[in-house]
């Protein structure tokens, strides 16, 4: 397999080679013989960095005349060397270089740190958003936070989860710039004062109480084959003054220092939690600090290259993702009215035209509010504008009819920007709907569930502002770089041009049930769970023989993604197993993998389930080989890497309308793992392009949810119709799992009989019933390796590519380079 390695030639290995060996003695002041791993992995880095520098100095001749900034909390980058070599089809000279140099490849890249930045799906999607934006030209800038630690690192103590911190940064980030001429001032706290009228119009000044200094550091995204460089701009926040020294000096040292400690804390660490809004005040400090300074920078870069800031809409396009940045809407509107001197209608417009939002969740706890009072305290000018754009907003509806009706005080209530039912909250959501010119859905159904729901009343004002634009995922990353063996087999198969368009992966179709084809994509698969088989040995201990069925629930721990489903139908086919245990069972291997957030109780218990299951299974001589569990420590971005190209089977069985897409979904499907999902998310859509009947599906519907929900005792009768559950649950909660605490898992058995909201008790059945068809399916090889290829070969659409084409097109209208 050559392209996208343009073959190493003989000049570039040597040219790479001299590079690396002058980084390591001269940037890293280390002889060959004493280097270790992790700084060969520098060197190397360093050296690749000139040439995407070299590429990046190519692309950036003119001044494009629309930019997209994708503003983030969260990039969950993964490592970076692979996409980098890749790109720049460097990957065979950079492996040759460094074997003349006695050192392997592998090796170094296995010495790289993970940059997770990240909690999961939401930061995951803005890494694969920013390579495809460099992959198919669209100039842009991603704005996020340099956390010095990134998300906790998973360990396990008797099953249970520990966290550590992160410290990706502890021997410096070669693929960084800092930019400190880049630099702002960030306020906080303080009054807003007035000045006297200038011609007729009063200007309001807010003057801060703190500042804090956001400082650039650039990381470079290269595109595939080179064609263009973007730059992802991360905030590393210092204080405004390194020591107050008037304290200092006046014998305040500690107070001096403080200071200082509160400022760097903005960019210390990502909060760890994806799914329930935590509302400390940290947390909107650092939700301010980055918007604010991305904010700032991209008006002062509009400004110096158009002069005017009126125009911003014609050559900027802002992507929210999610309400993170909302903050973004009062402090466009703030720079515009206070700083710039434009008239409130006239930054209105220039605020909704530049802005717009990606929503990721209707989950209830999910949605951001903030206080009132809170945001008074630490952005009173802030403030001071959320009012006046919800004092206009209700304003316009007052007048057009609805008032005097019975429901008016209600309807308002529903549409106002302040949630004054439990204590007065700013709505982050509503806020960035109303202050943006398009706001998307993440698939088909969440969009649709966006009109229903959360935003209906907003939807019925507007009914063009939403649209849906379905997740997608970056092949470079998820198919060539993860997959190497079953990329090359596409490319022999239907050639390299597949590496530039997906769609001719449909080409594989024709394969399906030939049977050397066939024979080729299974040895692919049987290599990757080999090598997977080794990491869960060496990492676990647990042994697993490759020829079972690779069944792998990776994600976030959450009650709505139902892992404890999985872990209840292992249960019930551990039950069913030791009844007859001569019966040809399918052997399996459950895989679980994922963090849970150290606050989430319930996650957390749901985690030492799993562990104290798997240690029962797997210690049962009666079950041997026809049933292990494996829960892998310390998800992260590499690790599924390894674990995605070696499943067979994808879980992705949560409650119908709660999964706004997921993106895991599709980078199994891409690698021909078969699915058993639910009809929620991107679901939807990956069967409709795989075909109904390469794919299994089970359970209630989104509608279907809502109704039983609504039905006294759901729980209770679903367990009572249904014996397998009911002793599945049982041994759960006779603590058969647990005897060294029999009572451990109640809180979950507990919350299932009376509550459920989940509804798993009322997917029980459904689930078992597919289940077993997937056991019947995989004792039919070709049957089933049909139906991977055809997953593999229909999966093109969810290239993260073809999401940013329709992102450029009909949200930003940004033409492609
Ligand atoms: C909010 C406030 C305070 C602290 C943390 C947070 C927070 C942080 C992260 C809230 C949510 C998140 C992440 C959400 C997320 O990852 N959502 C996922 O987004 C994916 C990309 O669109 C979807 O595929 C998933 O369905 C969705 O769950």
């Amino acid at each position: 397999w050559t392209a996208p390695v343009l073959s190493a030639s003989g000049d570039a290995v040597v040219d790479l080679r001299e590079s690396i060996r002058a980084k390591l003695a001269f940037a890293l002041g280390r002889t060959p013989e004493s280097a270790r791993p992790r700084d060969w992995f520098a060197a190397t880095a360093l050296a690749l960095r000139e040439r995407i520098v070299a590429a990046c100095m190519a692309s950036e001749r003119s001044v494009p005349n629309k930019r997209v900034y994708y503003l983030s909390l969260e990039f969950l980058i993964g490592r970076l060397m692979s996409d980098a070599m890749n790109n720049l089809g460097l990957t065979e000279t950079t492996r040759a270089a460094l074997r003349e140099l006695g050192v392997d490849l592998d090796a170094v890249q296995e010495a790289e740190p993970d940059a997770a930045l990240g909690n999961g799906g939401l930061g995951r999607l803005a890494a694969c958003f920013m390579e495809s934006m460099a992959s198919i030209g669209i100039p842009a800038m991603g704005y996020g936070i340099r956390y010095d630690h990134g998300l906790f690192r998973q360990s396990f103590e008797d099953g249970w989860q520990r966290e550590a911190p992160e410290t990706w940064l502890a021997e410096g980030n070669p693929w960084e710039f800092a930019r400190p001429e880049a630099t702002y001032a960030i306020g906080f706290g303080g009054a807003v004062t007035m000045s006297s009228a200038e011609a007729g119009v009063i200007r309001r000044h807010w003057q801060p109480a703190e500042t804090v200094r956001a400082v650039a550091h650039d990381v470079p995204v290269v595109g595939w084959r080179g064609r263009h460089v973007n730059a992802l701009r991360l905030w590393k926040a210092e204080a405004g003054e390194p020591v107050d020294l008037a304290r200092f000096n006046g014998g305040d040292h500690v107070g001096a220092v403080a200071a200082r400690m509160r400022a760097e804390a903005i960019s210390r660490v990502l909060y760890p939690s994806d799914s329930s809004a935590e509302g400390q005040e940290l947390r909107l400090r650092q939700e301010y600090f980055f918007t604010a300074a991305s904010i700032q920078d991209l008006v002062a870069r509009h400004v110096a290259e158009r002069g005017d800031v009126r125009s911003l809409p014609d050559h900027a396009a802002i992507q929210l993702n999610d309400t993170h940045p909302a903050i973004a809407v009062p402090e466009l509107m703030r720079l515009l009215l206070d700083v710039y001197g434009l008239a409130w209608e006239d930054a209105w417009h220039v605020t909704t035209h530049t802005l717009h939002y990606t929503n990721h969740t209707l989950l209830p706890e999910a949605l951001e509010t903030w206080p009132v009072e809170l945001m008074e305290r630490l952005l009173p000018r802030h403030m001071q504008i959320i009012y006046l754009i919800n004092w206009m907003h209700l304003e316009e509806q007052a007048k057009h009819g609805r008032q005097g009706s019975a429901d008016a005080a209600a309807y308002l209530a529903a549409i106002s920007l302040i949630d004054e039912s439990h204590g007065r909250r700013v709505r982050m959501g509503h806020l960035a709907f109303h202050g943006a010119r398009r706001v998307n859905g993440v698939s088909a159904l969440h969009t649709d569930l966006m009109r229903s729901t959360v935003f209906s009343d907003l939807h019925a004002l507007d009914p063009d502002k939403i649209v849906n634009k379905t997740n997608g995922i970056t092949f470079r990353r998820w198919f060539h770089n993860a997959n190497p063996g079953l990329t090359r087999l596409a490319v022999e198969t239907v050639g390299a041009g597949v590496l530039d368009n997906p769609e001719l992966l449909r080409g594989l179709e024709a394969q399906a049930e030939d049977p050397a084809f066939v024979a080729r994509y299974a040895a692919v698969r049987r290599e990757r769970k080999e090598a997977l088989a080794a990491i869960i040995a060496e990492r676990t201990g647990i042994d697993v023989d490759p020829a079972a069925l690779f069944d792998v629930q990776v994600k976030r721990i959450h009650e709505y993604k139902r892992q404890l489903l999985n872990i209840i139908e292992t249960v019930a086919l551990y039950q069913a197993i030791k009844a007859e245990p001569h019966r040809d069972w399918t052997p399996r291997v459950k895989i679980f993998a994922g963090k849970a957030a150290p606050s989430y109780v319930q996650a957390k218990l749901i985690i030492k389930l799993a562990c104290d299951v798997a240690r029962a299974v797997n210690d049962d001589p009666e079950v041997a080989d026809r049933l292990k569990v494996v829960f892998l420590p310390n998800y992260s971005v590499s690790l599924a890497e390894s674990i995605i190209p070696a499943a067979d089977l994808s879980e992705q069985i949560s409650t119908a309308g709660m999964e706004a897409s997921g993106t895991g979904n599709m980078k199994f499907a891409l690698n021909g793992a078969l699915t058993v999902g639910t009809l929620d998310g991107a679901n939807i859509e990956i069967r409709d392009h795989v075909g109904a009947e390469n794919i299994f599906i089970f359970g209630l519907e989104a509608d279907g949810v809502r109704a039983r929900q609504a039905e006294p005792d759901y729980a209770a009768r679903a367990i009572e119709a249904s014996p397998r559950l009911a002793a599945a649950l049982d041994m759960i909660a006779a603590g058969r799992f647990s005897p060294d605490e029999p009572g451990r898992f109640r809180p979950l058995t507990d919350d299932l009989r009376r509550r459920d909201q989940y509804l798993l008790t009322a997917d029980f059945d459904d689930y078992w019933r597919v289940q077993r068809a997937i056991d019947a399916a995989w004792r039919d090889p070709r049957g089933w390796w049909a139906k991977a290829i055809r997953n593999t070969a229909r999966m093109a659409w969810f290239s993260s590519d073809r999401a940013m084409r329709e992102y450029a097109g009909e949200i930003w209208r940004v033409r492609l380079g």
